[in-house]
C-alpha cells in the first residue's frame, strides 16, 4: 500500500488550524496579562469573560437554533486547550458552559433549550450540580430531593465543589425524586439563579484554579416549574452520566493546555538560562526532559481529540457509549500534565518556585484535573468496566 499524500488523518483540518490560530491570539492578548493577577488574588477572570463573550468563544457549542454557534466537540476542545495554556482559571469558562448545559442539549425538550441556552450564547454561565459532601465519586447516593407539587417540582438539599457557582445564572440540577429507586429514582433539572429558594453558600479556598468560584448551592423549598426537569422522571442519573462521557475530554483539553503552556515556559527558559558557561538546554539531560514532556503532550492530544470526534460521532449515531475513550482521554491527559508541570518547575530551578513565572500556577493549577470530573481513579473504574464489558 503506497502512501498517499492527500490522505493526512492526523493532521487537522484547515478550519481547526485558523480556529487555533484565532483562539491563541486572543488568549495571549486579553487573557495571558491578567493571569497571575487573577490567581494571586483569587478574582474572577472578567477580562477573559469579557474577551471570550465578545468573540462568541465562551460556549461554541451551544446549537446554532438555540441562538450559538453550533461547533463540534474538537473545536469546543481546541478552544479550551489554547485558553489554557495562558489561565487555567480562564479555560473553566467555556469548559463549565458546556457541562452546565450538555445534560440539556442531549435530553432536554426543545421549550427548555430555547429558555436556557440563547442566555449562554449571550455571555451567562452555566454550572453543573451532581456532587454532594457525601456524594462525591459514589454521585448515586445523593441526598438533595424533589417532590412535586402540582406543576412544579419543590428541592431540598445542597450541592458542593460547584465550579463558577455563584456566577452562573444557570444549573443543571441532579436531585432524588424517588428514593426507593436508587439511581433510577434520580432526575434532572435546569435551576435558575433567581428560582426562590436558591441560595449560594460559601466559596472554597483551593490550591489551583483559584479565578474560578468552587461554591455550595443550598435549596431551600426551591421551586422549579414542571417543565425545567430534563427528559423524563429517573432519567437524571443517566443524564449526569453521559454529559460526563461528553465532557471528560474538555477536563483532558484543559489540562493539555496547561502542560503546554508549562512545556513553552520551559522551552524559553532554558534556551536563556546559563550555567557552567552554557546555556542548560545545552545539557543532554535537559534535552532528554524536553523530549519525555513533548511524547507525553503529543499524546494526550491525539486521545483529547479521538476522544472528542468519538463524542461527535456518537451524537451523530444516536448516543452510543462514549465513556472508554472520554474517561482515558481525561485520566492521561491529567497524568500528563501534572508530570508535565512538575518537570517544568524543575528545569526553571529556584525561579520555576516562585511567583516570577507561571509555570508554579500551572503546576498547582494541575492537579485538580486529575480530581474532577471523576478521578482519575473513578476513570479508571469507568473503563475497567467497559474493558470487560
Ligand atoms: N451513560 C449513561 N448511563 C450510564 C452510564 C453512562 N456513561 N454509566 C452508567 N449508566 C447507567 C447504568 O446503565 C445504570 O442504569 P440502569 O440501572 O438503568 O442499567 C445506572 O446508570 C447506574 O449505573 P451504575 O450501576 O454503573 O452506577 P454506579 O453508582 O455503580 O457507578 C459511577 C457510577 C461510579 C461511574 C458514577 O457514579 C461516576 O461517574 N462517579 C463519578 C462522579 C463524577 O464524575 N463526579 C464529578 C462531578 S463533575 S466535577
Amino acid at each position: 500500500m503506497g502512501f498517499n499524500p492527500d490522505f493526512e488523518p492526523f493532521k487537522l483540518p484547515e478550519e481547526y488550524q485558523e480556529l487555533r490560530e484565532a483562539i491563541r491570539g486572543l488568549a495571549e492578548r486579553d487573557i495571558a496579562p491578567y493571569a497571575q493577577d487573577v490567581d494571586e488574588n483569587e478574582r474572577f477572570p472578567e477580562e477573559a469573560l469579557k474577551a471570550l463573550n465578545e468573540s462568541g468563544f465562551n460556549a461554541i457549542h451551544v446549537p446554532e437554533e438555540c441562538g450559538g454557534q453550533g461547533a463540534d466537540s474538537l473545536a469546543a476542545v481546541i478552544v479550551i486547550e489554547e485558553i489554557a495554556r495562558v489561565c487555567g482559571s480562564s479555560s473553566l469558562i467555556p469548559a463549565v458552559n458546556k457541562l452546565g448545559t450538555m445534560g440539556l442539549i442531549l435530553n432536554g425538550s426543545e421549550e427548555l433549550k430555547q429558555e436556557v441556552l440563547p442566555d449562554i450564547a449571550n455571555g451567562e454561565l452555566a454550572s453543573y450540580a451532581l456532587t454532594e459532601r457525601e456524594a462525591g465519586s459514589d454521585a448515586a447516593a445523593m441526598k438533595t430531593r424533589a417532590v412535586r407539587e402540582g406543576d412544579e417540582w419543590v428541592i431540598n438539599g445542597s450541592k458542593c465543589f460547584i465550579t463558577n457557582g455563584g456566577r452562573s445564572s444557570w444549573y443543571t440540577v441532579m436531585a432524588v425524586t424517588d428514593p426507593e429507586a436508587g439511581a433510577r429514582g434520580i432526575s434532572a433539572f435546569m435551576v435558575h439563579k433567581d428560582d426562590p429558594g436558591f441560595r449560594v453558600g460559601g466559596l472554597e479556598h483551593k490550591l489551583g484554579i483559584k479565578g474560578s468560584p468552587t461554591a455550595e448551592l443550598y435549596f431551600e423549598d426551591c421551586r422549579v416549574p414542571a417543565s425545567r426537569m430534563i427528559g423524563e422522571e429517573g432519567t437524571g442519573f443517566k443524564t449526569a452520566l453521559q454529559t460526563l462521557d461528553h465532557t471528560r475530554p474538555t477536563i483532558g483539553a484543559q489540562a493539555l493546555g496547561i502542560a503546554q503552556g508549562a512545556f513553552d515556559q520551559a522551552v524559553a527558559y532554558v534556551k536563556e538560562r546559563k550555567q557552567f558557561g552554557k546555556a542548560i538546554a545545552d545539557f543532554q539531560n535537559t534535552q532528554f526532559m524536553l523530549a519525555d514532556m513533548k511524547m507525553k503532550i503529543d499524546a494526550a492530544r491525539l486521545m483529547i481529540y479521538t476522544a472528542a470526534s468519538n463524542a461527535e460521532r456518537g451524537v451523530a449515531e444516536g448516543g452510543e457509549r462514549l465513556g472508554l475513550m472520554a474517561a482515558g482521554s481525561k485520566a492521561f491527559a491529567s497524568d500528563v500534565a501534572m508530570e508535565v508541570t512538575v518537570d517544568a518547575v524543575q528545569l526553571l530551578g529556584g525561579y520555576g518556585f516562585t511567583r516570577d513565572f507561571p509555570v508554579e500556577r500551572m503546576m498547582r493549577d494541575a492537579k485538580i484535573t486529575q480530581i474532577y470530573e471523576g478521578t482519575n481513579q473513578i476513570c479508571r473504574m469507568v473503563m475497567g468496566r467497559q474493558i470487560l464489558g
